[in-house]
């Protein structure tokens, strides 16, 4: 039987037919739903195809410009300590020309949740590079393929971030339902962690932008599962404070 569609989620999705996004629109809505918060909460939303998620969204959300997000959640929750506070980003949003924000924010360990999409690439303009993107992927602005001589190693941000004091960090993926159900455990402990005034909570998942990647759907999901999650490990990194990795 078909599962109800959350109330958080008011219209159908806009993406791209087998985008990741949607299914983490859904899995944000319903841990939100589930929690009885969505009425209670606030999205600093992102650039890029993350921008669409307030149009299926009955949350309160502010656009962030490009990078800044992260900043303007922390800002938000600040002044509303009261309300769950959550940024929905892609990877070069968040890691590229927002990197010092997202950084900074773990480093302050702000009481905020930073939802990062990692699609390796960026995806609303056409496919460029991120920081995400793997050696040797061909993308728009990498023809032949990420050389790492010139451009450096793909960034694992979690790698970077573990070590910080921080309440929640993990990574996980959409290939499969087990996953899928993974990712949407994160998600709710992220945000209880928050709801906890634990500090600063990070999930990052590995999502198929199928359009500029050039593939459909299930071969996608197996792309991921062979070439992706090789490069980023799945799992709890941090949890309540206690390094797990
Ligand atoms: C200052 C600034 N520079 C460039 C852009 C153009 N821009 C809009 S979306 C985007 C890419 C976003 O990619 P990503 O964060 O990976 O998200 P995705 O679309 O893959 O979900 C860019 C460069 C912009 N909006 N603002
Ligand atoms: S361009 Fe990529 S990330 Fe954007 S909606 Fe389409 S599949 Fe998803």
């Amino acid at each position: 039987m078909l599962k109800k569609k959350p109330a958080a989620c008011f219209v159908d999705n806009k993406y791209c037919p087998g985008c990741g996004h949607g299914i983490i629109n859904r899995l944000v809505a319903e841990v939100l739903e589930e929690m009885g918060i969505y009425e209670e909460s606030i999205g600093a939303i992102a650039v890029g195809c993350a921008s669409l998620m307030p149009e299926t969204f009955a949350v309160d959300c502010i656009q962030a410009q490009h990078g800044r997000a992260a900043a303007v959640a922390a800002g938000i929750k600040r002044c509303r300590p009261d309300k769950t506070v959550f940024t929905y980003q892609g990877d070069g949003d968040a890691l590229a020309i927002g990197f010092s924000e997202t950084m900074y924010s773990a480093i302050r360990n702000e009481n905020i949740t930073v939802i990062f999409v990692n699609n390796s690439n960026f995806g609303m303009t056409g496919g460029q590079m991120a920081p995400t993107t793997l050696e040797n992927q061909k993308t728009t602005t990498t023809p032949r393929g990420r050389n790492i001589a010139e451009t450096g190693d793909p960034l694992n941000v979690i790698n970077m971030m573990k070590d910080l004091n921080t309440a929640y960090i993990a990574r996980g993926s959409l290939t499969n339902n087990a996953n899928i159900m993974k990712t949407k455990k994160y998600i709710r402990n992220a945000f209880e962690a928050q709801q906890n005034s634990e500090g600063f909570s990070f999930i990052e998942i590995l999502s198929p932008c199928t359009t500029n990647w050039k593939m459909d759907p299930i071969k996608a999901m197996e792309h991921i599962e062979k070439n992706v999650t090789p490069v980023y490990e799945l799992g709890v990194f941090v949890e309540r404070g206690e390094k797990n990795a």
